[in-house]
């Protein structure tokens, strides 16, 4: 799809008298590349990253989960960037039917020589197979917070000695002040990118239960309690980060 043909996001572009929680349906489906690119600040870094990332960690034979995958983005980054790994298994995992439909076809379309599997699944209920990367991008933040720290608890479980977990989030601060100025930049960011103001604020009302953040203390706090040897942020971008997890001592 060229970016000319991407449609774009105009969700909560007119008032809505009644603002109903903001959910992963078909209309969302539609815009959601435009959607995520304008309002997540490092989106595109960190799907490039995470590629790159994978390289380090990914053995020949190896698997990897994408969880919580949407349209399979960073699969489709991990597929990419380990090109030469014809052999790799890439599990992406999404509980929205809509966006599992779209994402099978748009993985097939774009990778149809790989072992690539779409599930529909909610994530704290699967089974997982051992595996070398886990990726959790901008997933564990729509899960409720007493859900957060078992999951990762699992996910650690079922990496391989050696093995990785990218964990994306938005996140917030302790710090008044910052917290206020990087929720204002964020604003900002949005309008730079072509939302209104009206659109911005009906979005976060849409999304008020249903995206609740964590500060980067308590995701570096959880992933070190799930037993992860070593644990960094190596991102943020205003109030997004990405954290890298590792089930072993290497680096
Ligand atoms: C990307 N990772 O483009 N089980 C499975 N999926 C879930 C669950 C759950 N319990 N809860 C939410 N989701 C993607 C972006 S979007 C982030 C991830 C955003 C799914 C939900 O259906 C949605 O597709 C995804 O998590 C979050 O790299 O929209 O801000």
């Amino acid at each position: 799809m060229t970016s000319s043909s991407i449609p774009r996001d105009a969700l909560f572009a007119n008032p809505l008298d009644k603002l109903a929680s903001f959910s992963f349906d078909e209309q969302v489906v539609r815009v959601f590349p435009d959607m995520i690119k304008r309002s997540v600040p490092g989106y595109s870094q960190i799907l490039g990253m995470a590629g790159v990332i994978a390289r380090r960690y990914v053995p020949e034979n190896g698997r990897v989960y994408d969880l919580g995958a949407s349209l399979g983005a960073a699969t489709l980054s991990v597929a990419q960037q380990l090109s030469d790994l014809q052999q790799l298994e890439l599990i992406a995992v999404d509980n929205s039917p809509a966006m599992t439909e779209r994402c099978a076809s748009l993985l097939a379309e774009t990778l149809p020589a790989r072992k690539v599997t779409t599930l529909c699944a909610d994530i704290r209920q699967l089974d997982y197979q051992p595996s070398d990367l886990i990726l959790l991008n901008f997933t564990l933040q729509f899960l409720p917070p007493e859900d957060r720290q078992p999951l990762i608890n699992r996910l650690f479980q079922a990496l391989r000695p050696g093995g990785a977990l990218i964990l994306s989030e938005k996140i917030h601060f302790n710090d008044p002040r910052q917290a206020q100025l990087l929720y204002e930049l964020h604003h900002d960011f949005k309008r730079a990118n072509g939302y209104s103001d009206m659109e911005i604020s009906q979005k976060r009302t849409a999304l008020e239960d249903v995206l609740r953040t964590d500060t980067a203390e308590q995701q570096l706090q959880r992933l070190n309690q799930a037993g992860f040897s070593f644990n960094a942020q190596w991102f943020q971008y205003l109030n997004f980060a990405s954290f890298l997890a590792l089930k072993g001592d290497q680096p």
